[in-house]
């Protein structure tokens, strides 16, 4: 009788242990303002991140919506300050990049890049143009001066990259980042070189478990 009173027990226990509950966390990089040039935006990223987008083109800009030709935009996130728990981005869920882009008038946009990195260097990259391609469905594969759109990549559903001209490359055909920032916890973003940034946001929804309680505060509960 006393086994199946503690095996009782142990079922309540075990039904009130909390389940993996789902967890929304969100870094945005500069403000949504349709590239108002009023006010500061400005960009970050690790010395690492700099050296190797500094690899691509003539320079930096270090702010959002200002629109220089021959410069890049660079961002790090880290995952762990955009509110998972604990830093763990190794959960099953999924990290969704939007970017807000505009193509500089007068420049040559149909060479620039969305390229992708975690934290040592870059992993991924593709045209504008074949993002361009992808959101429109085929309509419109030239990223063009003028053209602004919102892209947004799935890390674990990216289109394939391509092969890279830039010293700091890429590797060829990757569609997935997710294990490698999940890894490092870092997500850096650089967008070349002809093409205003009004904002940059990572979204990150992950299974996240909620803290377990202790098995002495569960006697404690139980007893
Ligand atoms: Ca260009
Ligand atoms: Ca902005």
């Amino acid at each position: 009788m006393a086994v199946h009173v503690w095996r009782a027990c142990l079922g309540a226990v075990l039904l009130a242990v909390p389940l993996p509950a789902f967890a929304t966390s969100l870094c945005q990089a500069g403000a949504p303002d349709d590239f108002s040039p009023a006010g500061v935006e400005t960009t970050s990223a690790t010395p690492r991140w700099e050296t190797c987008m500094s690899n691509t083109t003539a320079g930096v800009r270090a702010e959002f919506d200002g629109c220089v030709i021959d410069h890049y935009v660079r961002q790090s996130f880290f995952l762990g300050s955009c509110g998972a728990a604990d830093g763990d981005t190794t959960g099953s869920g999924t990290i969704v990049v939007t970017v807000r882009v505009r193509g500089m008038a007068g420049s040559a946009t149909t060479n620039d890049y969305l390229i992708l990195g975690a934290g040592n260097g870059a992993l991924w990259g593709v045209t504008l143009n074949t993002l361009q391609c992808l959101r429109t469905n085929g309509a419109d594969c030239t990223w063009s001066p003028g053209d602004t759109a919102t892209f947004t990549v799935r890390l674990n559903d990216l289109p394939p990259s391509s092969a890279s001209p830039f010293i700091c490359a890429w590797p060829q055909l990757v569609t997935t980042l997710t294990a490698a920032v999940g890894d490092s916890g870092e997500l850096d973003v650089g967008i070349t070189d002809d093409t205003c940034v009004d904002y940059l946001a990572v979204r990150y929804d992950a299974a996240v478990p909620t803290r377990p309680r202790s098995w002495g505060s569960l006697k404690v509960l139980y007893h």
